[in-house]
């Protein structure tokens, strides 16, 4: 039991303090030496971009893109990492404007298309079979500027290309209800696992749950884990906080709301979340006010978070909750509950 978990962040969790209001407080760090960082930080799995893995990639060959790939495959082994997915980047370059797979414009939906297919490629030559998709601009700002129900068609069809290009690949959407969009088009877990289920393989299409992104929905992440866990279909997690309705804040895991985080702790550990070779993913920022020498404090402490709720998780008296949900006496479970908390 004890240990099984397996930790991973992206290299962006390192970064300079930039935020849609002032410039980077900090100062960039290479990716070789991010890479020095996961093993004493405590993490053993890297989730990238396709770009973080190799940098400028639409303006390089196949041939280019296979021997980047082939040269960050190595600096993993070496310093003992694996990359746990790739996800595609679509929302920076002008053909994504409008957004990708949804795209109004059919030349910007295939360039969407071949972008992902050279991110498959990309996780390959990495050793992974996971791509994450987050549909960052899959959404509108102007209800009537796209077509609802054609939206979710393309993202089926988007999909079903994935899935018909390599056989092995795996997808977990990432849902998020809004942010940079007004509306995204795949807000919650729910429609991530309809639209897995139209796909041609929908045992290969699952989700990658925020905690941040669940909360934003209104939602709870535990319950989110819960259901995609029923499905079989929580293929990995982007553990973070969230303070309430406002822009995505990526806090430290359980750095708002302990009890929330441990209720995910709780119910991934109960379903054996990780057997699978799942990762406890971290998808946290470093505060903008955060001193260079400490900006990777938020990576540490969220896992160590994680750990101390595992801990209260299994030494949790089960025979009590157990008995107390038999009475019905959930006054006295909520007590139990904070006790252990507070004890803890
Ligand atoms: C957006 C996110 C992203 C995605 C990442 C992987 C910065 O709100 O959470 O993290 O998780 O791009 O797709
Ligand atoms: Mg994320």
């Amino acid at each position: 039991m004890a240990g099984q978990f397996r930790f991973s962040f992206g290299p962006w969790n390192i970064h300079e303090g930039a935020d849609p209001f002032g410039p980077p407080v900090r100062d960039s760090i290479t990716f070789a030496k991010k890479l020095k960082l996961y093993k004493q930080l405590g993490f053993d799995g890297v989730q990238f971009h396709d770009d973080d893995a190799v940098p400028d990639l639409n303006d390089l060959g196949p041939d280019q893109i296979a021997a980047k790939a082939k040269e960050v495959r190595s600096l993993l082994d070496g310093e003992g990492l694996v990359a746990e997915f790739v996800a595609p980047r679509l929302w920076e370059d002008p053909r994504t404007i409008d957004g990708g797979y949804t795209s109004n414009d059919p030349a910007c939906r295939e360039y969407a298309r071949r972008r992902t297919r050279t991110c498959i490629d990309i996780a390959r030559a990495l050793d992974t079979k996971l791509v994450v998709l987050w549909l960052a601009r899959e959404g509108t700002y102007i209800r009537e500027a796209k077509d609802s129900k054609a939206a979710a068609d393309r993202i089926v069809e988007a999909i079903d290309d994935m899935l018909a290009y390599d056989p092995d690949i795996r997808i977990a959407i990432e849902p998020k209800p809004n942010e940079p969009m007004d509306q995204a088009y795949i807000p919650t877990t729910g429609h991530a696992l309809a639209v897995s289920h139209r796909t041609s393989d929908p045992a290969r299409v699952g989700v990658n749950i925020e905690t941040a992104h669940a909360i934003l929905a209104g939602l709870d992440p535990s319950d989110e884990m819960g259901f995609a866990l029923s499905f079989g279909r929580l293929f990995t997690v982007h553990l973070n906080d969230q303070n309430g309705l406002k822009f995505d804040e990526d806090k430290a895991f359980g750095s708002v709301d302990l009890r929330r985080a441990f209720n995910q702790v709780r119910i991934l550990d109960a379903y054996d979340y990780g057997t699978q070779g799942e990762f406890v993913g971290l998808d946290v920022k470093a505060l903008r006010t955060q001193k260079a020498d400490r900006a990777t404090a938020h990576l540490a402490n969220s896992r160590t978070i994680f750990l101390r709720l595992l801990d209260l998780a299994r030494s949790l008296d089960t025979k009590k909750v157990d008995a107390l949900i038999a009475q019905r006496d959930y006054e006295q479970l909520d007590m139990l509950i904070l006790d252990h908390l507070l004890a803890g």
